[in-house]
C-alpha cells in the first residue's frame, strides 16, 4: 500500500523546477521518511521464468542469470555491442620515475576505430615500481578528466565536452591547466601504490558527455547504425557507454605485461558506481566490483522510492538508460527487476557496497538491502554474503564475499572508503 502522503511528496517531486535541499543535500521534496516505503515484493532471483526453481549454482549460471541480465538490458541499461572490430591501443607516454620514482604512469589512448578522429579514450594508469609483476589494479571513470585526480604536471588534459564546474578548471565545457588535482583526495595514487595495487582511470566524457544529447555523441553515436532512425527503446544510454569503455580498458590491461588482467577491481561513485556495477554485471573478466554511493539506478532498491526515484532520474539524466526505463516512471513495482539482482549477477566474484550517511538522496538502507538480498546467488556457491542480517553502525565494514559499509559524511569518495577497497582486496586476491 503506497499512502497517499507519499504519493503527494512523489507528485511534487516530479515538479523538479524549484528544487530545495537540506543540509544534507538531499532534495527535499522526497520522501526521506522510512515509515512511508510503500510495501513491496522483490522480483524473484532463484526462479526461472517458466517458473521452476534455481536448484544450484550451475541452474544460475546457466540458465537464470542470463535470463536477468536479458531483462536488465531490455527494460533499464539498454543493449551494449561487445568489442569493436577496429579497436586499437597506442601507449603515448610511459614514466617509470613517477611519484618520485615510487611508479610507472603510463598513459594509453584507445581508439574505437580505424580513423584518426574517430572517437578514443585515454587511460591513465599508476603501478608500483620494484613490485612482482603483472600488478593487479583498480579501475574506474572520473568525472572532470584524468589530470583532476593527481597534480603529477605530466598527466595529459582531455579535449572532449565536459559538464561547466568552476571548481574542476573548466572553461567553455573544456577541460584547463587550473583543474590539476582538484580531485585528488578521491584518488589516493601513493596509497594504492605503496599497497602493492595499480590504478586506472579514465575521463567518463571521453566515452559519452555527460549531457540529455550525448546518446547522439561520443561512442553512442558512432556506433549506432546509421540505417536505424530513432533510437531504440532498448539502445544503451550514457552508463551502458560507460561501462562498455571499462570493459575496453579491460582488453587493453589484457595486452600490457606489466598488469593483471586477471585481477582487475573495477569502482565507480555515483553515477560512475552505476557503470561500474552494470560493467561488472556485463564483464565476468572483473574479479571485484565496487559501487560507492551508486544510489537510484547502481545499488539501491528501486522499490523503496526513497529519496531519487526512477522517474526524477529519467527525468533530470534523459541520457543515462534506455528509452524503456521511462515506462516504469511511478510504476517502480512493475519493473521486472530489482537491483539486488544486479548484484547478484556479479557472484560468485566478491562485490563490494559502500553508502555514506548523510547520502540519503543514494538511499543507504537501499544499499544494504540489495546487498542483503543478492546473498542467496552467494548461497548457491557456497559463499557468505554480508554475514550480517541487519544493517551495521556506521563506520563499521562487515561482509565476506559481499562487503558493505555505511561511513559518516556526505556523498564522496574518501580515504576511508579506499581503505576498506584495499583491505577488501587484499582478503580476495
Ligand atoms: C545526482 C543523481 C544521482 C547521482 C549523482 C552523481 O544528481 O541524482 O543519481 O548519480 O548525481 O553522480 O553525483
Amino acid at each position: 500500500m503506497i499512502c497517499r502522503c507519499f504519493l503527494v511528496a512523489l507528485l511534487v517531486g516530479s515538479y523538479h523546477g524549484l528544487m530545495m535541499s537540506d543540509s544534507t543535500g538531499a532534495p527535499s521534496e522526497f520522501n526521506y521518511d522510512e515509515a512511508l516505503v510503500p510495501a513491496y515484493a522483490l522480483p524473484e532471483l532463484l526462479q526461472m521464468e517458466d517458473g521452476s526453481p534455481v536448484l544450484d549454482a550451475e541452474d544460475w549460471m546457466e540458465r537464470r542469470r542470463g535470463e536477468i541480465l536479458a531483462l536488465f538490458e531490455e527494460h533499464m541499461y539498454g543493449r551494449s555491442p561487445g568489442r569493436p572490430s577496429g579497436l586499437r591501443f597506442s601507449v603515448r607516454s610511459s614514466d617509470a620515475g613517477a611519484l618520485e620514482g615510487r611508479a610507472t604512469r603510463r598513459e594509453v589512448t584507445v581508439y574505437f576505430g580505424p580513423g584518426e578522429d574517430d572517437p578514443s579514450m585515454d587511460i591513465l594508469l599508476y603501478f608500483p615500481n620494484g613490485t612482482e609483476r603483472p600488478v593487479p589494479l583498480f579501475v574506474g571513470l572520473n568525472f572532470f578528466g584524468n589530470h583532476t585526480i593527481h597534480a603529477d604536471s605530466s598527466i595529459s588534459i582531455p579535449t572532449t565536452w565536459m559538464r561547466a564546474n568552476a571548481a574542476m578548471g573548466v572553461v567553455d565545457h573544456r577541460a584547463t591547466e587550473a583543474g590539476r588535482g582538484v580531485r585528488d583526495q578521491r584518488w589516493p595514487v601513493e596509497k594504492v601504490i605503496e599497497r602493492g595495487y595499480g590504478v586506472a582511470t579514465i575521463y567518463c566524457g571521453d566515452l559519452v558527455p555527460d549531457h540529455a544529447g550525448g546518446v547522439e555523441e561520443g561512442i553512442l553515436g558512432f556506433l549506432r547504425n546509421p540505417a536505424q532512425g530513432d533510437r531504440l527503446p532498448n539502445e544503451w544510454g550514457a552508463i551502458g557507454g560507460w561501462a562498455w569503455g571499462l570493459s575496453r580498458a579491460l582488453d587493453y590491461f589484457e595486452t600490457d605485461p606489466d598488469l593483471d588482467a586477471s585481477r582487475v577491481a573495477v569502482l565507480g561513485h555515483s553515477r560512475l558506481g552505476k557503470a561500474a556495477l552494470w560493467a561488472g554485471a556485463l564483464d565476468p573478466r572483473f574479479s571485484l566490483v565496487i559501487s560507492n554511493n551508486s544510489g537510484c539506478g547502481g545499488a539501491a532498491l528501486s522499490r523503496r522510492r526513497f529519496g531519487e526515484t526512477v522517474r526524477r532520474i529519467n527525468t533530470h539524466f534523459p541520457h543515462w538508460f534506455c528509452l524503456n526505463f521511462r515506462g516504469y516512471n511511478d510504476r517502480e513495482e512493475d519493473l521486472p527487476v530489482d537491483q539486488h539482482q544486479l548484484i547478484a549477477l556479479i557472484a560468485p566474484r566478491p562485490v563490494y557496497v559502500a553508502s555514506a550517511e548523510d547520502d540519503r538522496w543514494a538511499d543507504p538502507r537501499g544499499e544494504f538491502l540489495a546487498a542483503k538480498s543478492a546473498e542467496p546467488v552467494y548461497d548457491l556457491f557456497g559463499l557468505n554474503g554480508l554475514g550480517v542480517d541487519t544493517m551495521p553502525p556506521v563506520n563499521h565494514p562487515v561482509g565476506e564475499s559481499i562487503g558493505y559499509h555505511i561511513r559518516t559524511g556526505p556523498h564522496d569518495l574518501t580515504a576511508y572508503d579506499w581503505e576498506q577497497y584495499i583491505a577488501f582486496a587484499d582478503r580476495h586476491w
